[in-house]
């Protein structure tokens, strides 16, 4: 019952470019520190899932480009190929729950992608929120999805609902946060006001026995969430062009991010960056009083 916060890898090996992927990692996991509690970057090193990565296997991660990207549907390819790879949301939450860490702190989750209700191109992340216990503390849904568009935005919530995921946002509003914005036109069915708070629904989820997650949504810190509106047309733009090259599935994600990034002249990593840190400074408060309410 020690706090354990767990971070994920594909946002290091697909979600950032080198060298800003490695020194985040690495910052993260310092925060985590800072706050008490002990980080557990999840990865897939050698056919091995590891729950805590040594500074070495950060760097071989970060640094090698053969890292593949695993969500729950590659793990049995990757651990029977002996091969290496970054953990997405779904993958490190399996991992995380196995190890028996019930928090976990990352960037942004993966939703429905833009034109989803048509291409059904669903992120894995949400299925796993309704089928693994683990809290996610994260600032929304990525970037790469238009919050203000209500064909996009709207099946996130509803399919949130249906599988039983207990959304919540942190904070003293409850604005569902649209990762880059502090704002959606959505509310969280449910809010959280401190860390004590937040804990207390992850207790309660655990003690139910409930096989569903909890979804913790941290807006972005104030000074950190101007770009929106440039980092909008910058979306919107490396969409339409990951469409024209049809670039589809688990690349359709990395080559969006890394489009926004150029687009924006990196203020969109910088932005990344910031809340990441953010969220893991609450994720690690979050967990340091769960496990006073466990013990
Ligand atoms: N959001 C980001 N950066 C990322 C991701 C999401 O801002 O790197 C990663 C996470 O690992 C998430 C994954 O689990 O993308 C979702 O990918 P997909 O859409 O293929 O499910
Ligand atoms: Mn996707």
């Amino acid at each position: 019952n020690k706090p354990v916060v767990a971070l994920e890898s594909t946002i290091i090996t697909h979600g950032m470019p080198y060298p800003h992927n490695l020194s985040t990692a690495k910052e993260v996991e310092a925060v985590v520190r800072a706050e008490g509690a002990t980080p557990a970057t999840v990865g897939v090193i050698e056919g091995e899932v590891h729950v805590g990565l040594s500074s070495e296997e950060l760097d071989h991660l970060a640094c090698c480009k053969s890292s593949l990207k695993v969500s729950r549907r590659d793990l049995p390819y990757v651990i029977s190929k002996a091969l290496s790879g970054g953990t997405t949301v779904s993958a490190t939450m399996i991992a995380a729950h196995k190890a028996g860490i019930p928090v976990f702190v990352t960037g942004g989750i993966g939703g429905v992608h833009r034109n989803g209700d048509n291409s059904l191109d669903i992120s894995a992340d949400l299925t796993e929120l309704g089928r693994t216990p683990i809290a996610v503390v994260c600032a929304g849904v990525k970037s790469i999805l238009d919050i203000g568009r209500t064909l996009e935005f709207l099946p996130f919530i509803f399919l949130l609902e249906t599988l039983g995921v207990c959304v919540a946002t942190y904070g003293t509003s409850n604005n569902f946060p649209a990762f880059f914005s502090r704002q959606s036109s959505f509310t969280s069915p449910y809010q959280v006001v401190n860390p004590e708070e937040a804990a207390g629904l992850i207790a309660s989820i655990l003690s139910l026995g409930l096989r569903s997650g909890v979804l913790i949504a941290v807006p972005v810190p104030e000074e950190h969430a101007a770009a929106g509106q440039q980092i909008e047309e910058a979306i919107r733009a490396a969409v339409t062009e990951a469409s024209a090259k049809s670039i589809t599935g688990k690349d359709a994600t990395p080559f969006i991010l890394q489009k926004v990034n150029v687009l924006t002249k990196g203020k969109s990593l910088q932005a990344n960056i910031a809340l990441i840190h953010n969220n893991a400074r609450v994720g690690s408060q979050i967990a340091c009083k769960l496990s006073k309410q466990m013990t």
